[in-house]
């Protein structure tokens, strides 16, 4: 990652567009309210989201505060999230895909949570290629977030509502030390087996189940970050639209790659609101080999080489 300590904000940052500056500072606004309610609301609300997974009231209260910040903002024209089975029409304007609550299986443990937000210039769904700014925040023992535009990354420090430069230019070392693969093991494909083999030798374990976490720790060490497509689940856990393409944007602008089984993750066609997609994102180096290891992938999008399923 880059260099300079926290309070360096005369040094040259990512430049925003103004409505992905009005979104981060009203996301870093909202995110002293979301902290507590962490705290306040921990049960089960006893609904399924559109994805089928049980909702937190936390995550019902993320979802609705994020919505009502973010819908006021006059260049913000549709929010949708992955709460809800429909985006919602504010007016005409950029189109925001929230995660309000990632990795909310680790409030009861504990462990990291995060929030993700796309910005895309297109309705919904969109590709990964209309996406003009991305953010992700980590709810950790202090509360950062990610900004990527398509000038660069930035970390901040959020404190009480405020963000202060940590990182002005994030940047993806080539090979890194960390890795962090999701799922269980015998549902991988052998092909993917193949190359976590190959990556214990060099790089240590980093998995805590949330994803902004542990893409945090990709983009703070360096190294790979994958959830793979499953036995049980053959289009991968993760959603594209709201989780997947923001954190490939994120990495790819910090000169990383991403990678879905057949192509750079922002290449996906986007056909659902709610679709999965396996989802690889890290170092240079790592993200190479596992392009190799999964089946010779390509840039060329015209291209379908996959990674075999089950072999
Ligand atoms: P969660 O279900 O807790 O919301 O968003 C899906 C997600 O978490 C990601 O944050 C995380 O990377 C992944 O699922 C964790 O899945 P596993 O429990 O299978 O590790
Ligand atoms: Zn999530």
């Amino acid at each position: 990652m880059g260099t300079s300590g926290p309070g360096s904000n005369d040094l040259k940052t990512a430049e925003e567009p103004a409505c992905i500056t009005s979104i981060v500072d009203t996301v870093a606004k909202t995110v002293p309210k979301l902290r507590t309610a962490f705290e306040t609301h921990r049960s089960y609300e006893g609904e399924a989201n559109p994805s089928g997974e049980e909702m937190l009231a936390a995550d019902v209260y993320a979802d609705e505060l994020l919505e009502s910040r973010l819908g006021k903002l006059a260049c913000v024209g549709t929010y949708a999230s992955e709460e809800r089975a429909d985006p919602v029409s504010i007016g005409s304007g950029l189109s925001v895909a929230v995660d309000p609550l990632d990795g909310s299986s680790n409030l009861s443990s504990n462990n990291g949570v995060g929030t993700i937000v796309g910005v895309y210039d297109g309705g919904l769904p969109a590709s990964g290629r209309d996406l003009i700014g991305a953010m992700y925040v980590l709810y950790g023992p202090t509360t950062t977030a990610m900004v990527a535009t398509r000038d660069g990354v930035t970390e901040y420090l959020l404190t009480q509502g405020e963000r202060e430069v940590l990182t002005p230019s994030v940047s993806l070392p080539e090979t890194g030390t960390v890795y962090g693969f999701g799922g269980p093991v015998p549902e991988w494909s052998g092909a993917f087996r193949r190359y976590s083999m190959s990556v214990q030798r060099r790089l240590k374990r980093r998995y805590g189940g949330a994803l902004v976490a542990d893409v945090n720790q990709v983009l703070s060490h360096g190294g790979v970050f994958a959830y793979p497509r499953l036995e049980t689940r053959p289009s991968g856990k993760l959603r594209l639209q709201f989780e997947a393409n923001p954190i490939a944007f994120i990495v790819e602008q910090a000169g990383g790659l991403s990678y879905q089984g057949e192509r750079s993750v922002l290449d996906t066609e986007p056909e659902r609101l709610h679709q999965r997609t396996p989802l690889f994102v890290g170092s240079p180096e790592p993200l190479a080999e596992l392009i190799e290891t999964l089946g010779g992938a390509t840039t060329d999008p015209t291209v379908t080489t996959r990674e075999s399923p089950w072999d």
